[in-house]
């Protein structure tokens, strides 16, 4: 299990690393700079794959692109600071995740905002999004390259109760990863949240620790949650987005030529990465039914209200910048 901490009180003590790196002499040319992305992600993810099949060789000539998986190079969560601190290159992170140095970035935690895997990628490449980046770039030296689609994320339970609306997730022990934003949106949902690392989630649900989890279908299918859950209930409470992290530093070591290579092999991989995951959305829950479990959509109306509700009136909604909301609803 993993506790909630909130580490904006180190966002000073980042900044002051990010303000150093970029005084620091320019070093030479990069010339076989070693790209170590870590993640909490099985290699089987297809954002793992896109990242190995597409990314890799397109960086080959001037990098070497160096995957850790599951956690085992920097504990879920911690990744930015290590970038931030030039103890890592690259990671696939979250706005959860910056959401705890980065406040203005909860907006993309709330449940039923973006639409689709579309709506996501549209609005990360919008101009009113160019001030979030450069936050980013300036305070945690970390440069998000492109938006990747995890997909939609589905109540997945080892309790048998048919689930039609958030009533009936009262006292329902929900693992949730260990961020103030995420464990929000349990309790936004109706349930009982329980922060506990990706890493632990098979246990939790064998040893019933927790009753459910929520993550994409293919997710699901990856890290083998069905074996030892009953059902699956199509919520689509969050059209997941995660963000391709490299390092300002290494970025700003590179020369113009390499950047737009590593741009565009960004780019290539986070599309490639989201077609198979769509790909994969539509085909698994014929997986999961064949398997045994329960796959239905309950009552989606009742939960988005309840869901959108809790946002808006919440905490977070104060940080969100004036307008952004409006922006992101309005593209189409
Ligand atoms: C998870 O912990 O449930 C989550 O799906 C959250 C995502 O933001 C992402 O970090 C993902 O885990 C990991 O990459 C593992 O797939």
């Amino acid at each position: 299990m993993t506790k909630n901490i909130d580490r904006r009180a180190a966002l000073a003590g980042l900044a002051g690393t990010a303000a150093f790196a970029a005084l620091a002499p320019t070093p030479s040319r990069a010339q076989g700079v070693t790209l170590r992305m870590s993640g909490p992600m099985t290699p089987t993810d297809q954002r793992a794959v896109a990242l190995e099949q597409i990314f890799a060789p397109a960086v080959r000539g001037f990098a070497t692109y160096q995957p850790h998986y599951n956690a085992t190079l920097f504990r879920q969560g911690t990744e930015l600071e290590a970038i931030a601190r030039n103890n890592l290159e690259m990671s696939i992170t979250s706005p959860q995740e910056l959401a705890t140095l980065l406040p203005e970035w909860s907006i993309f935690t709330a449940g039923y905002l973006l639409r689709d895997a579309e709506h996501q990628k549209k609005v990360f490449a919008a101009p009113f999004m160019d001030g979030m980046k450069k936050t980013v770039e300036d305070r945690l030296n970390v440069k998000l390259l492109s938006v990747m689609y995890l997909g939609r994320r589905q109540l997945n339970l080892r309790t048998e109760k048919e689930i039609r609306t958030p009533a009936d997730l009262a006292g329902l022990k929900l693992r949730m990863p260990g961020t103030e934003a995420w464990l929000f949106l349990g309790q936004a949902l109706g349930a009982n949240p329980l922060p506990v690392a990706f890493t632990e989630i098979y246990t939790a649900l064998q040893t019933g620790a927790i009753d459910g989890q929520d993550n994409p279908l293919p997710t699901n299918r990856d890290s083998k949650f069905f074996e030892v859950t009953k059902q699956i209930v199509l919520t689509s409470h969050l059209v997941d987005q995660n963000y391709i992290a490299f390092s300002k530093r290494v970025w700003d070591r590179l020369t113009p030529a390499q950047q737009q290579t590593v741009q565009k092999a960004a780019d290539d991989a986070a599309e490639f990465g989201r077609q198979n995951q769509l790909k994969l959305e539509a085909e698994l829950e014929d997986f999961f039914k064949e398997r045994g479990l329960r796959v239905y959509t309950p009552d989606v109306a009742a939960f988005r209200t309840r869901v959108q509700q809790a946002y808006l009136s919440s905490k977070f909604a104060n940080d969100w910048p004036k307008g952004l909301l409006e922006q992101i609803n309005a593209i189409q």
